[in-house]
């Protein structure tokens, strides 16, 4: 088989990258391990940034998303009892985020490529990259125990953090930065109207507490707890009881209960690699870098990621020049810093750390009073928050 981009991968980066590349009149084909209906049950992220859902409607993936995603002006943080809404389109000029849960988005994406004829192959496995240093890259995989073998102008490794492109790089050529937090996040999906409008992002005592929602009817609540917390000592009654504990303000808000849908627990690491190309092959999104979820910005640093790459490509493909492809790495590694700087923040802002002791706790509540009582401070959290405007 031949194509112009081998994509492997059908998450966010690999579905939009394919999107992108089919407006701009460039063939590629996305292998992905799993199967549809796995990847569109898969439960993730649940906020996009201004640009990723101007994205969306740009290229006409965002019908859906216009209709059933709840777009936010505003966000609340919550300390010492009292909650505090940071008005980001106030402060931004208009931008916003809108919550539309990621499996919604590779749905609406998967969809939009189906019907437009694009090829994806699911359920792939035993896949490898050859050549990467090459002008004809090629991808081998086999499928229903039959071996293909994919002749490429590029490939893109937009297959996670675990996937397979990254460590297909010769050794010495990757250099790799990393923060491990000593803490996650217990995540549970509940039938239980939000009782909050927006999100909120509680900081007590006993640890970080988010409150946050998929629909009129789901909320999603997340609370620290530590890496190898055991989901078996975790039965809905003590989560409950324990979000409502950290959450529940002096006005008497607290979240309301409901059946647990869903419930998991999510690591927290900072992650980035450079370069973020080698010879024909191109990292996108997780496989090249992670955020704590405390940002909220895994799923839109993937999909700007792609923007960037796709743009690259269209002008290859379009007038041969590969000055755009030669500097995507440094172009999106600058925008991947100034988000891992973010969620850092929000990250050490918020959490409780193991050792901390009262002027770690003061000086946190002093951080969550600036940001919360200074313009200055509630607008840079804002700007990054609705998504740092595209250079
Ligand atoms: P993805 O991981 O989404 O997609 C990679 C795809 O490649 C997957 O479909 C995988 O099956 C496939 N693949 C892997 N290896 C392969 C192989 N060898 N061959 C073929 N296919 C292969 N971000 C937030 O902002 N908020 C959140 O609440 C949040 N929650 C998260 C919870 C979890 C458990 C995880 C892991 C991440 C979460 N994130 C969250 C971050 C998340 O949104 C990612 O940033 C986003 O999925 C990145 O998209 P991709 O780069 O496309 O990678
Ligand atoms: C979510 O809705 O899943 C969510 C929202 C905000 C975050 C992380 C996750 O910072």
């Amino acid at each position: 088989m031949r194509t112009q981009v081998g994509i492997v991968g059908a998450g966010p980066a690999g579905l939009m990258l394919s999107h992108l590349l089919h407006l701009a009149g460039i063939e590629s084909i996305v292998l992905e391990c799993r199967s549809r209906q796995y990847i569109e049950d898969r439960v993730r992220a649940g906020v996009l940034e201004q640009g990723t859902v101007d994205l969306m409607i740009e290229t006409g993936v965002g019908q859906r998303l216009q209709r059933e995603g709840l777009r936010h002006d505003g966000v609340w943080f919550s300390f010492g009892g009292r909650r505090h809404r940071i008005h980001l389109a106030e402060l931004t000029g208009g931008r916003a985020i809108t919550v539309y849960a990621q499996q919604e988005v590779v749905k609406d994406l998967v969809q939009s490529r189906v019907e437009a004829g694009g090829q994806i192959v699911f359920e792939v496995d035993d896949l490898s990259v050859h050549d990467l240093d090459s002008p004809l890259p090629k991808i081998r995989y086999a499928k229903d125990g039959v071996r293909h073998e994919i002749v490429c102008d590029f490939i893109a490794g937009c297959d996670g953090f675990h996937g397979f492109c990254r460590p297909s790089v010769p050794e010495g050529v990757i250099q790799v930065y990393e923060r491990v937090y000593p803490f996650a996040w217990l995540g549970i999906l509940a039938e239980a109207a939000p009782t909050s409008e927006e999100l909120i992002y509680t900081y007590t005592e006993r640890g970080f507490a988010l409150f946050s929602m998929r629909s009129p009817q789901i909320t999603r609540l997340y609370l620290q707890c530590t890496p190898d917390e055991n989901l078996t000592e975790w039965p809905d009654d003590r989560v409950w009881e324990e979000l409502c504990r950290r959450m529940r303000t002096q006005d008497g808000w607290a979240p309301a209960v409901g059946p647990v849908i869903q419930k998991g627990v999510t690591g927290m690491r900072s992650f980035v690699i450079e370069p973020m190309q080698f010879g024909r092959l191109f990292l996108a999104g997780d496989a090249a870098h992670i955020v704590p979820p405390t940002g909220a910005k895994g799923l839109n640093l993937a999909i700007s990621d792609v923007r960037v790459l796709s743009q690259a490509l269209e002008v290859f493909y379009k007038s041969g020049r590969t000055d755009l492809l030669d500097q995507y790495s440094a172009k999106c590694l600058r925008r991947i810093w100034k988000v891992q700087r973010f969620s850092w923040w929000m990250t050490s802002m918020l959490h409780l750390f193991p050792g901390a002791d009262g002027f770690d706790h003061r000086r946190q509540l002093a951080e969550l009073d600036y940001i919360t009582s200074s313009r200055a401070g509630m607008t840079s959290l804002a700007e990054n928050y609705v998504g740092l405007p595209l250079d």
